[in-house]
């Protein structure tokens, strides 16, 4: 089983994904959100490109769904929840659907759609998401969100986190880019301190939000594996 690893949305290449199974990763914050959505209760999660496109699904039936997500790392006007996981909290997403839309990681999960399977991963689920991603027995390529089309700091050795999960199950062949995240992270296991350097992470800490920071730095909170298939994440 070989593991690839592709640094940035706008780095996603159809053909090195088609019939993989992929990881994608935005650990500030989308896919943290998302995990945190289903592992509270969520029913399920729709990604879109779109505020339009978000509002439009949600229509007249705001009862049954959430709005959420950023532009600019923060609230959209007119939704209920940012893109901070810490106000998805079961009271808020209990039995809901969540339509989201964020910068880099919902466009990120939007871009796989070529892949065989596509896994949502993060810090705080790298050990259930590897588990998930092995049992489908199948080549392993995790797709970084990256910020604003660019590597970032912060999906990279969270990357190698969810790799360094992966062979503690499993005998696998890593790329000369997953080996990179792999062995980055295995030198810098307290990952909040390594990601201080990401520039991503002082766009979050200048908004004041050290908790959000603090949060999706967590090592496997939760053993939720969420996946996207036709439209949806469960
Ligand atoms: O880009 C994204 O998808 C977001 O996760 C970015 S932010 O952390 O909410 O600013
Ligand atoms: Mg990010």
């Amino acid at each position: 089983m070989n593991i690839d690893l592709i640094i940035s949305t706008e780095h996603i290449d159809k053909e090195k994904i088609k019939g993989k199974t992929v990881i994608v990763v935005d650990m500030l914050r989308a896919t943290s959100v998302i995990i945190t959505a289903i592992s509270n209760g969520c029913r399920a999660v729709i990604p879109v490109l779109t505020v339009e496109e978000a509002k439009s699904i949600v229509g007249k039936k705001a009862d049954k769904f959430i709005l959420g997500g950023e532009r600019r790392a923060v609230r959209i006007e007119g939704f209920q929840c940012s893109n901070s996981p810490l106000e998805y909290t079961s009271e808020m997403v209990k039995d809901k659907t969540l339509v989201i839309t964020t910068t880099n990681g919902t466009r990120a999960i939007k871009g796989c759609e070529e892949a065989e399977n596509i896994l949502i991963g993060a810090i705080i689920n790298a050990k259930a998401v590897a588990k998930k991603a092995l049992e489908y027995n199948n080549d392993i390529v995790i797709v970084n969100a990256g910020t604003y089309g660019e590597f970032s700091i912060d999906d990279f050795i969270c990357s190698g986190y969810i790799i360094d999960c992966i062979k503690q199950l499993n005998q696998v062949e890593l790329s000369d880019l997953a080996f990179t995240a792999h062995n980055i992270y295995i030198n810098n296991t307290d990952i909040k301190n390594y990601i201080k350097n990401a520039r991503h992470y002082k766009v979050i800490e200048n908004l004041g939000l050290h908790k959000d920071l603090e949060y999706c730095c967590k090592k496997d909170i939760t053993d939720v594996a969420p996946e996207y298939r036709g439209g949806t994440i469960n």
